[in-house]
């Protein structure tokens, strides 16, 4: 039987704030088990693989150029129940409706409407996940 793995992105607005330590130390307090860590900037080529499924929404574009506005902190995460459980830490996609005790409740709001600030990302599926450690981690596949 496989760990179960996630891939977790602190976004840049989560990085420039300084946010990335307390992100990891609340996964890490959840009881998950950090795999693998890796500092970068994005590519275009990347995010397009990435936000592949958002292709063509309002919102592809201005996302796609946010997560280049900066580096992001790639993690992988393992545990048995680690891809909705991180989704539950992470809370709600807009973070005014994201509760409290969320990553995203206790410490995001909108920018200006600008719901992609939403300081981290998570795999929501096992299909997702495989996908998008490979991207991230290619050494991990
Ligand atoms: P999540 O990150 O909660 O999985 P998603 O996959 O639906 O949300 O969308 C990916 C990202 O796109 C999300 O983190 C922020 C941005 N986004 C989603 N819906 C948006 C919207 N209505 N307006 C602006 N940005 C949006
Ligand atoms: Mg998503």
């Amino acid at each position: 039987e496989t760990i179960e793995r996630t891939l977790i992105l602190v976004k840049p607005d989560g990085v420039r704030r300084g946010l990335s330590g307390e992100v990891l130390r609340r996964v890490e307090a959840k009881g998950y088990t950090l795999a693998a860590v890796r500092l970068l900037d994005a590519t275009p080529e990347l995010l397009a693989a990435h936000y592949a499924e958002h292709e063509g929404k309002p919102f592809y574009q201005p996302l796609v150029d946010f997560m280049l506005s900066g580096k992001v902190l790639a993690v992988v995460a393992e545990g048995q129940g680690v891809i909705p459980g991180f989704r539950s830490l992470a809370g709600a996609t807009n973070p005014t409706e994201a509760l409290p005790g969320t990553i995203r409740g206790d410490l995001g709001r909108d920018w200006g409407l600008k719901v992609q600030q939403n300081l981290v990302h998570g795999s929501d599926s096992p299909e997702s996940a495989a996908r998008e450690v490979a991207l991230w981690f290619p050494e991990l596949g």
